[in-house]
């Protein structure tokens, strides 16, 4: 199984996904209001980049929910379509998981059988999205009921499958409507720029998210000299992840050798390059840390050692803390110019960790822009 059909399978929008939040609509009565307007004069641009599936969007959605407008009724029905679309592709790739090695039979008890095949000749709509009827709710909460099916190792499955697959029978119901930590879970590529504006006191902060795919990469540096700030997150899981799944041992190969390269190490190189911009060169330079609880996990089971760029680690593996301060030592010293930067652990989905953290993450984009401003003046 590859990645790159997980991706392909996951609904995408264009500019829309940042106005699933703050639709421009919404955006121009909120920056029109005579109220916000008059009393407030300060506006940071905070851009927002990193490589796919690290956690823009969800960073983004929660500053949102916290200090902004949360979704309104047409973007809940849109967020219920787009999670409903994500359990069935989650529960497609863990019957993917169990097909038999003739490639055609799948490993179910057999009273399973025709419900695995229900789902596996399912499709995604034109629109982006499968057809959640109620034959296929049924059919899913019949897999996820099963034992077996529950203890199948999701690690390289989806970050939000445990989440999700946990509340199966609520989802189902016909008058579901996403709460908000269903809606961080959710899981939409992001295409294009999406922008959310939300205000904290005098000060309002107008966030861009991108996409993170390398098509949408090219675009970055569109948004390169409005930022007063780059949010730059990277996933602390991405040193397991290679771009076909998580990484693996060869035996066939050195150590040195069999080692992959990860998606953190791409994260880190385009990291770099941010750094090193000159069009940023006024923008302070925010690093996200982010995915830290599945991390955590992730840590027990496969040691940083695997990933090419922490191959020097030598302390103890499952060590949260000691494993962090030695990432975060090996990325700041790949930076080939001088500057500040600022580095958080984060938890895009837990709401006391991003509420701490964007108020000293506000401080640090205000005291640098006054910095600058100074400078310039
Ligand atoms: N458990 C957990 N899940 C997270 C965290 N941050 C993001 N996720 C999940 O990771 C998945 C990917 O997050 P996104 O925000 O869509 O990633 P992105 O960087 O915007 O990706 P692109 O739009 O493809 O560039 C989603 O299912 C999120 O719910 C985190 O800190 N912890
Ligand atoms: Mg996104």
């Amino acid at each position: 199984r590859r990645t790159s059909e997980r991706v392909r399978a996951e609904p995408s929008f264009r500019l829309s996904m940042g106005i699933c939040f703050s639709d421009e609509n919404r955006e121009a009565r909120r920056v029109r209001n005579p109220e916000m307007d008059t009393t407030t004069r300060n506006i940071y641009r905070l851009l927002v980049l990193g490589v796919s599936n690290s956690g823009k969007s969800t960073l983004c959605r929660h500053l949102t929910y916290l200090f902004g407008e949360g979704p309104g009724r047409a973007e809940l029905q849109l967020y219920k379509r787009i999670i409903r679309s994500n359990v069935v592709e989650l529960t497609r790739q863990i019957l993917k998981l169990r097909i038999k090695p003739d490639g055609k039979t799948i490993d179910v008890k057999p009273e399973l059988v025709k419900s695995a095949e229900y789902i596996m000749s399912s499709e995604v709509e034109s629109n982006g999205f499968y057809d959640f009827t109620k034959e296929m709710s049924r059919e899913l909460i019949k897999i996820w009921e099963d034992d077996d099916i529950r203890e199948t190792k999701m690690d390289n499955i989806g970050d939000n499958a445990t989440y999700f697959l946990s509340r199966i029978n609520v989802l189902a119901l016909s008058g579901y409507s996403p709460s908000p930590a269903d809606v961080l879970h959710s899981r939409v590529r992001s295409v294009g720029f999406g922008r959310h504006i939300f205000r904290v006191g005098n000060n309002i902060f107008e966030m861009t998210d991108v996409g993170g795919d390398s098509s949408d990469r090219r675009k970055w540096s569109r948004g390169y000299s409005m930022a007063t700030s780059v949010l730059y997150v990277m996933s602390l899981t991405s040193y397991s992840e290679t771009g076909s799944g998580l990484v693996r041992e060869n035996p066939q190969k050195s150590e040195e050798e069999s080692l992959p390269v990860t998606v953190m190490e791409q994260s880190i190189s385009l990291f770099k390059d941010i750094c090193e911009e000159s069009k940023l060169r006024n923008a302070s330079i925010i690093l996200f840390l982010n995915k830290r609880d599945i991390f955590k996990e992730r840590i027990k089971q496969i040691p940083i050692r695997k990933c090419r760029a922490f191959a020097g680690y030598d302390g103890p593996e499952d060590d949260y803390k000691s494993c962090i301060e030695y990432m975060k030592k090996t990325i700041l010293s790949r930076i080939g110019v001088e500057r500040n930067l600022y580095v958080y652990v984060t938890c895009a989905v837990d709401e006391r960790n991003v509420r701490r953290i964007f108020e000293s993450v506000s401080d640090t984009v205000r005291t640098k822009a006054l910095e600058v401003v100074g400078t310039l003046s």
